[in-house]
């Protein structure tokens, strides 16, 4: 069996009830964003754990827009994808807010937000694959609290193809892991720059803290990272906005590919 559902508690239980799914994988940096958005708004929902690559039939079966995870339906609506689903959740329960009020304002999250979904999301995701595919004995790691149907040590000895699949699917190949890896200490920087003008670490955290910092967050469950990461601001507002996320995979990459990055570490930078 792939699918499970869980039960989860709504962070404001007094809050009426909206008939919501979510349709997550272990170690998805966005299904982990939107849960948070459903937690800061109270929002009553189901969660159903999805293996990965296997997802993408189960969403098509569902007929969701898209075969990607985080997907949700709620109030009798489908929707993929982190972004829409911040959009959605504002509309339908407005506070606390993912998106300022004031339009100039909200021009600026959304242009953070998009940067995280479009740039730093996926380069996250190609390096954690990258990474697995090297070592997959962190996989039991990040399904800690999933319930995937069959027991951990049996989906990680049989993930094999499954973790070749993901990496190939999201083209996590040797030299862009190496490109997205020398890129990384520019991006820590944007986003510290960021917080420093106070477009990121807003109290409650907006839809781009939380598009971000899932992001951060799971770069920073790979030892090979998080000591670049996990000190500075950027590292600190992750940590706020999502505070839990489970996984950790012992250093595994190339030296020489984290190299920029311990560079720019040791220079402050
Ligand atoms: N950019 C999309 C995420 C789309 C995406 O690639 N999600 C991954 C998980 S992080 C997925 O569904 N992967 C399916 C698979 O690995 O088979 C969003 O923000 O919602």
């Amino acid at each position: 069996m792939i699918i499970q559902m869980n039960t989860m508690a709504p962070a404001m239980p007094s809050e009426a009830a909206v008939e919501a799914t979510l349709y997550v994988i272990p170690g998805s940096h966005p299904a982990m964003a939107v849960r948070r958005m459903l937690e800061l708004k109270g929002l009553l929902y189901r969660r159903i754990d999805l293996m990965p690559v296997i997802s993408r039939g189960v969403l098509t079966a569902l007929r969701f827009p898209s075969n990607t995870v985080p997907s949700l339906a709620i109030d009798g609506r489908k929707l993929t994808g982190s972004r829409e689903i911040a959009r959605e959740l504002d509309r339908i329960r407005p506070e606390p807010p993912l998106f300022p009020v004031d339009p100039q304002r909200r021009v600026t999250i959304e242009e953070a937000e998009r940067w995280g979904e479009e740039v730093l999301q996926p380069a996250v995701r190609r390096i954690v694959w990258n990474a697995l595919r090297r070592d997959r004995a962190p996989l039991r790691s990040y399904a800690e609290g999933f319930r995937l149907g069959v027991p951990l040590g049996l989906a990680v000895r049989t993930g094999a193809p499954i973790v070749t699949a993901a990496a190939r699917m999201n083209q996590a190949g040797d030299e862009a892991v190496r490109a997205d890896l020398a890129a990384l200490p520019g991006w820590l920087h944007r986003i510290d720059d960021w917080i420093a003008e106070a477009t990121l670490a807003s109290e409650p955290p907006t839809a781009a803290d939380l598009q971000i910092g899932s992001s951060l967050r799971l770069a920073m469950t790979l030892d090979d990272l998080r000591p670049a990461i996990a000190e500075r601001p950027a590292g600190e507002m992750a940590v706020r906005a999502i505070p839990d996320f489970p996984g950790r995979a012992p250093p595994v990459l190339p030296p020489a590919w984290l190299e920029p990055l311990r560079s720019a570490h040791a220079a402050g930078i």
